[in-house]
């Protein structure tokens, strides 16, 4: 199947869903035809990124990474899917800046923070607020929130198909799929 290539760079607080969204968008896209790719933090921190921790220059230089990595994905004819927190707003600007105009998407998987704390499924949040994490998005590091998103998923609204149906809608609409 003739596929555009293009990057959907999802971007939300720790719990918010981005990671479960793009794993269930991966398996439908693969279901269609398509040949995608998910970066997430299994194959990009524990590997190419594994010298850098969360600190505000180890966050710019990790998300600086997986966009250079997803362009170059994307330039291999992929669909591309990144779920990372992304914090800074300049850094997804500048990822957006790299790509080919109309090949990147924001997706901003929202959720409030209180929800995403009593999803807690690592138990970091907890530990952020008992002091044993430093620097955690949301508690005590920051989260710049997409200012014109091309897509706004709020998990606490949608369960993960809705999510799954109101990207692929979008995708068709783009003239991706
Ligand atoms: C935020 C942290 C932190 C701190 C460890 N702050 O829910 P998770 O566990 O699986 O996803 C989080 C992940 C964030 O890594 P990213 O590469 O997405 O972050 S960034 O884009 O800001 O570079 C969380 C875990 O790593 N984690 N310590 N202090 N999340």
């Amino acid at each position: 199947k003739k596929q555009k290539p293009c990057v959907i760079w999802f971007t939300g607080l720790s719990g918010a869903g981005k990671s479960t969204i793009a794993n269930a968008l991966e398996g439908e896209l693969y279901r269609r035809g398509y040949h995608s790719y998910l970066l997430d933090g299994d194959n990009i921190r524990h590997g190419l990124n594994k010298d850098l921790g969360f600190s505000d220059a180890d966050r710019v230089e990790n998300i600086r990474r997986i966009g250079e990595v997803a362009k170059l994905f994307a330039d291999a004819g992929l669909i591309v899917l990144t779920a990372f927190i992304s914090p800074f707003r300049a850094d997804r600007e500048m990822i957006r800046k790299i790509m080919p105009p109309g090949e990147f998407f924001e997706v901003y998987v929202h959720a409030p923070l209180d929800l995403c704390e009593s999803r807690d499924p690592k138990g970091l949040y907890k530990k952020a607020r008992a002091g044993q994490i430093k620097n955690f998005t949301g508690i005590d590091s920051p989260y710049e929130a997409p200012e014109n998103p091309e897509l706004t998923i709020n998990t606490g609204e949608l369960t993960v198909e809705q999510s799954v149906q109101k990207l692929l809608a979008f995708l068709k609409e783009r003239g991706r799929l």
